[in-house]
């Protein structure tokens, strides 16, 4: 993307933006378009110092997609199969529990669950799955489901979404997850993932949570279709949801993944990655943080992202399946040792966190090899 560059009075304020400075989308959408990747890397980084200094998040977290059978197919996703489709797998809760057995020795802070709208399997799966995962994780948050999981319950077992956020989380649900929430702009969907909740449902579940004390993440799935309109446009109804509902603990840029799905954009380029960052970082001066997602991004564009705005790495996932199964050429998982690494090659200090930022101080697992941890 060539920039046609900023007036010298947009390249001022830009440069003089204080810490925590509200921008109107107009202005982000011009500094998105105009100015240099140098320009926004700046002022973002500006902003991430003045909140988190020289701190760049981790957390040592297990992923467990326990199905990929979906009954949506939205055309970017290359991990969902149909009912019957060759490749569809459903975890058996014995499976789970053999999963999170085999790395009961790694001291694991954050199990990340989501799937596919598997119409088979019924309400108590879930509530036993949560309440598996309590029972041999107790020490770590429980981040599962994204709202589009939350719907499709609430609308398969007749139930208002209230109540089952509610008994999710008397189950062992802690915090949900940002997926599904891709572009929220009604046309896009339309072109992306027809089958999907609308955006105004995602953010509806999400303001709901945030009204019942629990904590979400959001995010956008970016490089593909949509325009620096579209994405504005779903920062800003992210922005106005928090400051009415306030609840987000991070926002995740989703980079595109370009392989074994039917859209065939082309993904973004490194610097786009680096100006999602930023303009994130800047717009969203109410969600606290920005992760760079190297299992998306690759390790390299995230370690420059730390530059660019964000300031959490995620974690040692173990093992990504969405992101590789459209061609992520990033590792399937990193040892608490690689990522840590990975993190302080860029300069910034590596801090160990849970789900909800809580810092874990320096005492982490080193021990694991790569064989280990399945890649
Ligand atoms: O919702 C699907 C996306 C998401 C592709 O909450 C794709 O901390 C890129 O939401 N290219 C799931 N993205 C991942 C997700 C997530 C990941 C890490 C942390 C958190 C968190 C959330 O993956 C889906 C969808 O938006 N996705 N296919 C693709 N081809």
């Amino acid at each position: 993307m060539m920039n046609s560059g900023l007036s010298s009075a947009a390249r001022k304020r830009l440069a003089s933006l204080m810490p925590g400075q509200r921008i109107d989308p107009e202005f982000a959408l011009d500094i998105a378009r105009s100015g240099s990747v140098h320009e926004l890397g700046d002022a973002a980084l500006r902003q991430r110092r003045a909140r988190h200094g020289d701190k760049a998040y981790f957390v040592y977290n297990q992923h467990l997609n326990y199905t990929n059978v979906c009954r949506n197919q939205c055309r970017f996703c290359a991990f969902f199969k149909r009912k019957g489709e060759d490749g569809g797998y459903t975890y058996s809760l014995d499976k789970v529990r053999e999963l999170l057995l085999a790395r009961i020795d790694h001291p694991i802070r954050e199990i990340h669950i989501v799937g596919g709208l598997n119409p088979d399997l019924p309400y108590q799966y879930y509530l036993d799955l949560l309440a598996l995962c309590r029972e041999i994780r107790p020490q770590a948050v429980i981040k599962a489901f994204t709202a589009v999981e939350i719907a499709h319950f609430a609308d398969t077992w007749g139930r208002d979404e209230r109540t089952v956020l509610a008994e999710l989380r008397a189950a062992g649900l802690q915090v949900l997850t940002g997926g599904g929430a891709e572009v929220f702009s009604a046309a896009m969907r339309a072109k992306l993932c027809p089958e999907k909740v609308s955006g105004e449902r995602w953010l509806h579940i999400h303001g709901l949570a945030h009204e019942m004390g629990i904590k979400t993440n959001s995010t956008m799935l970016f490089g593909h279709i949509e325009s620096w309109e579209d994405r504005i446009e779903h920062l800003n109804a992210l922005r106005t949801l928090e400051d009415a509902k306030p609840g987000f603990v991070c926002f995740i840029p989703l980079a595109y993944q370009t392989r074994n799905n039917e859209l065939g954009a082309a993904g973004p380029t490194g610097e786009e990655y680096l100006r999602m960052i930023a303009v994130s970082r800047l717009f969203l001066d109410n969600i606290p943080h920005i992760k760079a997602y190297w299992a998306f991004a690759g390790i390299k564009a995230a370690q420059m992202a730390l530059w660019a705005g964000a300031d959490d790495f995620d974690g040692t996932i173990v093992e990504e399946k969405i992101g590789h199964a459209a061609g992520a050429d990033s590792p399937k998982g990193l040892t608490i040792a690689e990522l840590t690494e990975v993190i302080a090659a860029t300069g910034f200090t590596p801090v160990q966190r849970d789900t909800f930022f809580e810092e874990l101080g320096t005492a982490v697992e080193t021990s694991h090899t790569t064989a280990d941890v399945g890649r």
